[in-house]
C-alpha cells in the first residue's frame, strides 16, 4: 500500500473547505479545520523594531513565524521589513492579540487582516445602466476591447472615414465577444508618443464616444487621464473612466469620477523604469495611494478597479515579474485589469516579433493573467482573446457554462 500521497493546492479558504468536504469531514469539523488548511505569507515594510519584535513573539506563540532583518532583535536597526508566516488560524489568533498591544500594532493587525480578507476575493460587482450592464465576478473574465482613435490608427484619412472605421471596429468587437469598449484618443505608448492637448483629445474622442454609445449596446470606457476630457465624455454618457495615471496626474480627476458615480480604472504608471526596491511593492504602494485618493474624493470602494500598468515605466523583466506575481495585488481588495495586448515585452520574449505578430504571445499573457487573478483583460484581438478568456475561465471554474 502506498496510500497514493498527493500534494493539493488550495488558493483560499473556500477551496480548503471543498477539500475537507471531499475527505468526508463533518460540517463542524470543516468549520474548525478550514482556517488551518490555508497558509499565507504576508510582507510588511518598514515596521519599527520594537513593534517588529513583539510581532515576532506573538506569531511564534501561535505557532507561526515572523522573519525580521538582522539587527532588529537587539534594536541596532530602527525598523525592519517583516515576513509573516502562518495558517489563517494562526493569523486570526495572533491578530486578535496584536489588536490589544502597543506601538502601532493594532494598525498592523488591521492592515494584515484587510490583506488576508482581500485574498479571499472581492464581492461580485454588478454595474447597471439603462440597456447595458457589466458584471465583474470570479470565473467570468471581462473582455475590454480597445478602440484607438489616434490619427495613425485608421489610415484612410478624412474625419468621416475615421468615425466610420471606429464605429465598424466597435461593432465588430461587440460581435466578437467584447463586454466593454475602451476608447482612447491619446497614444499613451511610452516610446514615441506625443502628448496632445485636452482640446485636441476631445475633438478626436468625443464624436467617436457619441457614435459608439448610440450604436453599440455595451458599456463604454474612456481612456484619458485628463479630468476635462473625462467629464465631457461622461456628459455624453460614457460609463467608465480608465486613467493611466491612477488619479495622480490631474488632481481634478477623482472629483469628476466621484461626481458622475462611475467606475474607474486606476493604473500604475511612472516616468522611467527605475525602482528603489521591488517592482511589485512599488506598484502596490502606488495603487494603494490611488485607492486612497478615490476614497477621499468620495468614489465608493466598489467603483475602483486596479491595473499594474504593463509596459508603463517598466522593463520587459519588470513586466514578466508583474504578470507572474499579479496575485500579490489581490491584497488591495479590488478587481484587477490587465493590459498586455500586443505589447513590446511580448515581442521581446518571442525573439523580437512585431506588434502585428504577437497574438499567441498575448494569448499566453491573458491565460496566465487570469490564472493569477485578473478579472478584466484589455485586448485588441477580441475574438481570439475572448476565446482564451472563456477557456481559461472554464479551467479555473471546472465548468463549461460561464457564458
Ligand atoms: N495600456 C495602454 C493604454 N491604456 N489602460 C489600462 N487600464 N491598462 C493598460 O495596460 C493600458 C491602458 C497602452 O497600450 P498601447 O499598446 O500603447 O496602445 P493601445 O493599447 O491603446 O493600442
Amino acid at each position: 500500500m502506498n496510500f497514493n500521497a498527493r500534494l493539493l493546492r488550495v488558493a483560499d479558504e473556500a477551496e480548503a473547505r471543498a477539500e475537507l468536504a471531499k475527505v468526508g469531514c463533518h460540517a463542524a469539523g470543516i468549520n474548525i479545520m478550514s482556517a488551518k488548511a490555508v497558509f499565507r505569507l504576508v510582507k510588511l515594510e518598514n515596521v519599527p523594531a520594537k513593534a517588529a519584535n513583539l510581532l515576532k513573539q506573538t506569531f511564534l506563540a501561535k505557532g507561526g513565524e515572523a522573519a525580521l532583518a538582522r539587527g532588529t532583535a537587539d534594536l541596532s536597526a530602527a525598523a525592519s521589513d517583516v515576513l509573516l508566516c502562518g495558517t489563517l488560524k494562526q493569523y486570526r489568533l495572533a491578530l486578535a492579540q496584536l489588536a490589544q498591544q502597543p506601538w502601532g500594532l493594532p494598525a498592523v493587525a488591521t492592515a494584515v487582516a484587510a490583506a488576508l480578507a482581500a485574498a479571499e476575493g472581492f464581492p461580485e460587482r454588478r454595474y447597471a445602466w439603462p440597456g447595458r450592464e457589466l458584471a465583474i465576478r470570479p470565473g467570468r473574465t471581462v473582455v475590454m476591447g480597445i478602440l484607438n482613435v489616434t490619427p495613425d490608427s485608421f489610415s484612410d484619412g478624412g474625419r468621416y472615414n475615421v468615425l466610420d472605421a471606429a464605429l465598424r471596429h466597435a461593432e465588430e468587437m461587440a460581435a466578437d465577444g467584447a463586454d466593454v469598449i475602451d476608447i482612447g484618443a491619446e497614444s499613451t505608448r511610452p516610446y514615441g508618443a506625443t502628448a496632445v492637448s485636452a482640446a485636441e483629445e476631445m475633438e478626436r474622442l468625443l464624436p467617436v464616444v457619441e457614435r459608439v454609445l448610440a450604436a453599440v449596446p455595451l458599456p463604454v470606457s474612456v481612456d484619458t487621464y485628463k479630468a476635462a476630457v473625462a467629464e465631457e465624455a461622461l456628459k455624453l454618457g460614457a460609463h467608465l473612466v480608465n486613467d493611466v495615471w491612477g488619479l495622480q496626474r490631474d488632481e481634478a480627476m477623482a472629483g469628476v469620477v466621484a461626481r458622475y458615480g462611475v467606475p474607474v480604472v486606476v493604473m500604475h504608471n511612472q516616468e522611467g523604469t527605475a525602482y528603489a526596491g521591488d517592482v511589485l511593492a512599488a506598484v502596490a504602494a502606488f495603487l494603494r495611494r490611488s485607492v486612497g485618493i478615490a476614497a477621499a474624493a468620495g468614489v465608493p470602494a466598489a467603483n475602483v478597479i486596479v491595473d499594474p500598468g504593463i509596459g508603463f515605466g517598466k522593463t520587459a523583466a519588470h513586466n514578466l515579474a508583474v504578470l507572474n506575481r499579479l496575485d500579490e495585488l489581490k491584497a488591495l481588495g479590488c478587481p484587477i485589469l490587465l493590459g498586455t495586448s500586443r505589447k513590446r515585452f511580448v515581442g521581446t520574449a518571442l525573439g523580437g516579433l512585431p506588434a502585428d505578430d504577437r497574438v499567441e504571445g498575448t494569448a499566453a499573457t491573458v491565460a496566465c493573467g487570469i490564472m493569477r487573478g485578473a478579472s478584466i483583460v484589455r485586448v485588441h484581438d477580441v475574438k481570439a482573446m475572448a476565446r482564451v478568456a472563456r477557456m481559461t475561465d472554464a479551467i479555473m471554474t471546472e465548468a463549461m457554462d460561464n457564458g
